[in-house]
């Protein structure tokens, strides 16, 4: 008796701390040859849990069309990063000198690849930015934006 009763117990408390956080969200991103993301808006609360995958379904080989994902601090040009990476290939066009830019990333992918980040979305609401960051990516559209409100 007094362990059933204990175990609705520990039920209801299971019950209450899901309800009181927000629960993360899952985003699936697809690139491919034709240099798109899939996804190129997402929104989440501040402080939420974000999980994202990048899915490569590509045929072309990572050296010519590599594909990753990078999601930049409030108010840094997607642009000035991306003409930054272009230097960068020996660190798969991630800048070292950058690396405080950026919020979270999924390493460059080859073709019938997949990665994957979870991060926190930041507290403050606003617009960050995302990019594929291999030379001239960004600028053929593989760009996005993650909406925090
Ligand atoms: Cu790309």
């Amino acid at each position: 008796m007094k362990t059933k009763f204990l175990t609705a117990l520990a039920i209801v408390a299971a019950v209450q701390l899901c309800a009181a956080g927000t629960p993360g969200k899952d985003v699936v991103i697809v690139a491919n040859d034709q240099m798109k993301f899939s996804v190129t808006h997402i929104e989440a609360r501040p402080g939420q849990t974000v999980h994202v995958t990048l899915s490569n379904e590509g045929t072309m080989p990572k050296a010519v069309m590599g594909h990753n994902w990078v999601l930049l601090k409030a108010g840094v040009d997607a642009n000035a990063y991306a003409n930054a990476a272009m230097a960068a290939a020996a660190d798969d066009y991630e800048p070292k000198a950058r690396a405080d830019q950026v919020l979270a990333s999924i390493p460059l992918l080859g073709p019938k690849k997949e990665g994957e980040v979870t991060f926190d979305a930041p507290q403050v609401p606003g617009t960050y930015f995302f990019l594929c960051s291999f030379p001239a990516h960004c600028q053929a559209g593989m760009r996005g934006e993650l909406v925090v409100k």
